[in-house]
């Protein structure tokens, strides 16, 4: 797999199956209204906007247990991992627009098709790895890691709609940043699987810089390999994004949350990322939707090298085939 940017593929995915709240399949083109594109256009290498995916919709997609829609979160996200797939394939550092977090299932799925040997970076207050069986909502938004997870694959049900997808992602190449709402059953995985995590109370002790030394210590010492960064706008404080469906007091401020797109950018390594959980539907008035839309809009152009230094976007690397 080579990652290097060269060029810049945009992807929106307007899905919100993943939960129950309608809106956030209006958060691409509120992403793209408060000005994403011209952004990124101020960038040295070319932006292929390749506009929005379509989904339609699927009748009689009953619940299976007390998940809702199966069938629609497995049809969007096989048909975006293959939309991520060939944008990688064709060399884009890709960007995928939510959406609610299901939508990753898809989005990391169809990178590891291309890079296999990728890591994962979740910036959430969400750990997303209820599985089925576990999950208090059922919500497939709070479960899209628990589809990726090899660790798992004995705990997982087979699922209407996901037959396309095989566990492909080791617990140890995934580390999460920014938790502070996880459910018992998500405790329990993440300590039998020893999944490296940094919650609010982390930053707070350790700082977000040394934060990110131990995460790329974690994933990147043994070898340089291919970034997937799936950020939820949520993992921000609820006062700098409040247009979100599960917000939670006490999040990254913004100068962490920028540390961390900066430092990801400074690697050379980011291949993929997702902007996800921007719901313009939520915000108390067009003030905060506007508000939580230009902060997806700095992390997004922050994470391809927009610098509070100034100067050029420096190249990033590549890397051999293995
Ligand atoms: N943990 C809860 C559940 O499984 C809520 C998680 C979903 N919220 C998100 N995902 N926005 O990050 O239902
Ligand atoms: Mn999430
Ligand atoms: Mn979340
Ligand atoms: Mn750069």
């Amino acid at each position: 797999c080579q990652t290097r940017t060269r060029s810049v593929a945009v992807l929106g995915a307007p899905f919100s199956k993943g939960q129950k709240r309608r809106g956030v399949e209006r958060g691409p083109k509120a992403i793209r209204d408060a000005g994403l594109i011209e952004r990124l256009s101020n960038f040295d290498y070319p932006v292929h906007d390749f506009g929005d995916l379509s989904f339609q919709n699927l009748e009689n997609d009953e619940p299976y247990l007390q998940v809702p829609s199966p069938r629609s979160v497995g049809r969007a996200t096989n048909m975006l991992s293959e939309a991520v797939s060939n944008a990688v394939a064709a060399g884009h550092t890709t960007v995928m627009l939510g959406g609610d977090h299901s939508l990753a299932i898809g989005s990391v799925e169809g990178h590891a098709r291309q890079c296999p040997d990728l890591c994962l970076i979740w910036v959430d207050a969400h750990a997303d790895i209820n599985t089925p069986l576990t999950s208090p909502s059922g919500n497939l938004h709070g479960q899209s890691v628990a589809f990726m997870l090899k660790e798992l694959q004995n705990k997982m049900p087979e699922l209407p709609g996901f037959s396309w997808v095989q566990p492909f992602l080791s617990a140890k190449d995934l580390v999460y940043i920014g938790l502070r709402d996880v459910d018992p059953g998500e405790y329990d995985i993440l300590k039998d699987l020893g999944i490296q995590y940094f919650t609010m109370r982390d930053i707070d002790r350790l700082g977000i810089q040394r934060v990110m030394e131990v995460t790329f210590d974690h994933l990147l010492s043994r070898k340089q390999r291919p970034i997937h960064l799936s950020f939820d706008i949520d993992a921000m404080d609820p006062s700098l994004a409040p247009a979100t469906g599960t917000p939670v007091n006490g999040g990254l401020t913004y100068r962490e949350g920028i540390w961390i797109t900066e430092e990801i950018h400074n690697t050379g390594l980011l291949s993929v990322m997702d902007l996800v959980e921007v719901n313009p539907v939520l915000g108390a008035s067009p003030e905060a939707v506007e508000m939580t839309a230009s902060l997806a809009v700095d992390v997004i152009a922050s994470s391809l090298g927009q610098s509070r230094e100034g100067g050029p976007i420096a190249q990033t690397q590549t890397l051999k085939d293995d």
